[in-house]
């Protein structure tokens, strides 16, 4: 199968081949448990697209929860305070717990960890778009923990009920404990809008920065989305980006406002009539940009991600050095 790369700055999906059936019907079986909403397993005939779209997603989403790690992880010495600085840690922590659980999921797909991780130092694959922008000042913590938090448990409160067994269960175990993470990041954002001037602003100054690259989380809109219908003919994309993005505005925009910080798009409001949010599109452009490598700290990320994979060889080395079996004395 060959792709090659397309308009929303993502790879076109292959044409499903039927001669992949090793039997006849193979695929229409298949089709039918998932209509039925069984979970398909690790050792269950499957489509080769099915696994090739399943690997791409979960390892993008582990590269993300690992990529994701870095900027708070950064944080962690300046965090004001022992509480603030433990909360993160455990933060920091868990997101790293939540790459390890999807990088086994997709493991369970016959992709070894090695090879998703040099792809991931040597900037071949992907990770969320979010986190290639600077965390400037304390506020944005708050922003990343309440609002990265609060798009990610959208988009996986849906992901979790789709077709893949070991995606969807640790998708419920990720989820779980996000709910925690946009608990803290609701708190920091509320200590600071109702602190002094300065912190006034400053989580002001932050929500206007991080609102368009949020608005770019759930990716292209549907229009220009490469694999939803092929995800979604497998249900392993449940909703579409855009419906993904709605949800996420009817959820957060009243809360937002409720706080009183000011969205930075004057289109943005609520049409009755399609019952949706209207709003300014992002600026695409920026997003393919930022998803090629080209955002403003791509490559400075990635060389810290690289660095310290360097770091942890000898551990690597000593793990598989103490599976070997020992040699006969
Ligand atoms: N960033 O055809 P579509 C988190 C790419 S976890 C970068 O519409 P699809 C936790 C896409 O891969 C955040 N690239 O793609 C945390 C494709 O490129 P390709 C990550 C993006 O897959 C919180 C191309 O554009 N979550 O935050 C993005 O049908 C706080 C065309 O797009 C997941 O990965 C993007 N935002 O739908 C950690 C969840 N959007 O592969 C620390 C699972 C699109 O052809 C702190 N993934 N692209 O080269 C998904 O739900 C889907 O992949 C979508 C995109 C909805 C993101």
């Amino acid at each position: 199968m060959s792709s090659s790369e397309n308009s929303a700055g993502g790879t076109t999906t292959p044409r499903l081949v039927a001669e992949e059936e090793t039997s006849p019907g193979q695929l229409a079986a298949f089709e039918e448990r998932i209509a039925r909403g069984e979970k398909i397993e690790p050792g269950d005939w499957m489509p080769a697209l099915y696994r090739k779209q399943l690997i791409r997603l979960i390892q993008q989403h582990a590269n993300s929860e690992l990529m994701g790690a870095l900027p708070e992880g950064q944080w962690i010495p300046y965090a004001p305070g022992f509480r603030r600085k433990m909360a993160l840690i455990a933060k920091v922590q868990d997101e790293v717990g939540h790459a390890q659980l999807l990088y086994r999921a997709a493991e369970t797909l016959g992709k070894p960890r090695h090879e998703m991780m040099t792809e991931l130092v040597n900037g071949e694959s992907k990770y969320s778009n979010v986190f290639n922008y600077p965390c400037e000042t304390w506020a944005d913590i708050a922003m990343v923990g309440w609002l990265i938090d609060g798009a990610a448990i959208v988009n996986q409160t849906i992901m979790q009920t789709g077709s893949y067994g070991p995606y969807s269960r640790a998708l419920q175990r990720i989820t779980y404990e996000e709910a925690f993470h946009l608990k803290q990041g609701y708190d920091l954002v509320v200590t600071l809008h109702t602190g002094t001037p300065a912190q006034r602003a400053m989580c002001q100054e932050a929500f206007s920065r991080w609102w368009w690259p949020l608005m770019m989380f759930f990716g292209p809109p549907d229009r220009a989305s490469v694999h939803t219908d092929i995800l979604q003919r497998w249900a392993l994309k449940p909703k579409t980006n855009d419906e993904q993005r709605q949800i996420f505005l009817r959820k957060f925009v009243p809360k937002i406002q409720e706080l009183g910080l000011e969205i930075p798009d004057e289109d943005l409001r609520w049409d009755e009539d399609s019952g949706t949010w209207h709003f300014t599109q992002p600026d695409w452009d920026e997003f393919k940009r930022v998803i090629r490598g080209g955002g403003p700290l791509n490559a400075e990320r990635l060389a810290l991600r690289r660095l310290l994979y360097e770091q942890g060889s000898w551990l690597r080395t000593a793990l598989e050095q103490a599976e070997q079996p020992r040699a006969a004395a």
